[in-house]
């Protein structure tokens, strides 16, 4: 007898939503033996759109894809849910009640209101051990709100830094001309924001260091990290609208890392409730170094070295992520 699993996705309407939908239905993400029960969210607006990508995804033909409702109303959609992908959200640049949302504080405000009620829904109405990854951005943010009010210590709240680590391996990859999967260990550290912080000293080929085995300390310093950094911003300015595929892509890889228990010595990245480790405040969603266990918890890997260097980093991107946080203390 096959498993089964629901899968509640927000924003399923939108770009990611769409190259996400068909890789969750295929087995490729929770595996051939599992059932996917898709549970898509939209606003009431677009809600009828999503008939389309339902008959889309019944015309895949994937044996795993199980039942596929579309909802608008967040409380229905929580029903029993094991994960949640939350990727709706409002972007920067639209106009609202005829303002054009363009602060950052605007921004968080508009998307911590929609994330107070996901909270809540999911907290109440999602399964206890269920995992929740937020995409839509200020992503750690709308985590720590829908944390707050999800009110619900037993479920995992995450949001996605995985785009980043991505990002910073494929640049690594054509400096040094090796395979992708001989990079281990990016960490992102922090914000999905341009104050994250894409880890070089930790990343690892074999057994040797990244930084080592580049010696290049102005591209290290500059050039990669800007690079990462402003990569989504060079993809938005070249195709015209944001990354999709490779965020769908990041979206899929982090719930098979937090479904699998990690390999000794190995990691993930995302980022999770801080816990006071590497001295970052408890009480804000970071960029950590993570593995999954056997008993499918996930925790923060405690014993990274950081230099001098690194945890000016780190202060950087974690007073951005306070500064997020007294900017929506009202949700929170
Ligand atoms: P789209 O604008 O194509 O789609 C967003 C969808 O969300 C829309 O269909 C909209 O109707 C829906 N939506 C809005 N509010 C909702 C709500 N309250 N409930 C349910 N659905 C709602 O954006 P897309 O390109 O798919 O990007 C989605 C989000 O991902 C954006 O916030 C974007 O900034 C963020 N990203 C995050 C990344 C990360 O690494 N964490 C990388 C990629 C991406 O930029």
């Amino acid at each position: 007898m096959k498993k089964e699993i629901n899968v509640l996705v927000t924003g399923a309407a939108g770009q990611i939503g769409y190259a996400l939908l068909p890789r969750l239905a295929s087995g490729e993400t929770f595996g051939g033996d599992t059932i996917v029960n898709l549970r898509l969210v939209e606003i009431p607006q677009v809600v009828e759109k999503l008939k389309g990508t339902i008959m889309e995804l019944e015309d895949c033909g994937f044996d795993t894809l199980g039942q596929v409702e579309a909802y608008s109303d967040i409380y229905e959609a929580a029903e029993n849910v094991d994960w949640a992908l939350l990727v709706g959200s409002i972007p920067r640049g639209i106009t609202i009640n005829g303002k054009k949302i363009e602060e950052r504080g605007d921004l968080l405000k508009i998307n911590g209101g929609i994330f107070t009620e996901q909270g809540k829904a999911i907290g109440e109405n999602g399964k206890p051990d269920a995992k929740i990854l937020v995409v839509g951005n200020p992503a750690n943010t709308n985590a720590l709100i829908g944390m707050t009010h999800a009110k619900n210590k037993s479920q995992t709240w995450m949001a996605m830094t995985a785009l980043d680590a991505n990002r910073a391996k494929a640049q690594v990859s054509s400096k040094l001309n090796v395979s992708i999967s001989e990079i281990n260990q990016m960490i992102i550290w922090g914000n999905h924001s341009p104050t994250m912080y894409p880890d070089l000293d930790n990343a690892k080929v074999g057994e040797e260091k990244v930084s080592s085995l580049i010696k290049d300390k102005q591209w290290i310093e500059k050039d990669f990290i800007e690079t990462v950094q402003q990569r989504g911003k060079a993809i938005i300015d070249a195709r015209g609208a944001s990354s999709a595929a490779s965020a769908a892509n990041a979206a899929i890889e982090t719930v098979i890392a937090s479904s699998t228990p990690t390999k000794d010595g190995d990691c993930f990245s995302a980022a999770i409730l801080s816990d006071g480790s590497y001295n970052v405040p408890e009480g804000i969603i970071y960029g950590f170094p993570l593995k999954t266990k056997e008993d499918g918890k996930i925790e923060i890997v405690k014993n990274i070295e950081l230099n001098s260097y690194a945890i000016e980093k780190l202060e950087i991107t974690t007073k951005e992520l306070l500064e997020e946080k007294e900017a929506v203390k009202e949700l929170i």
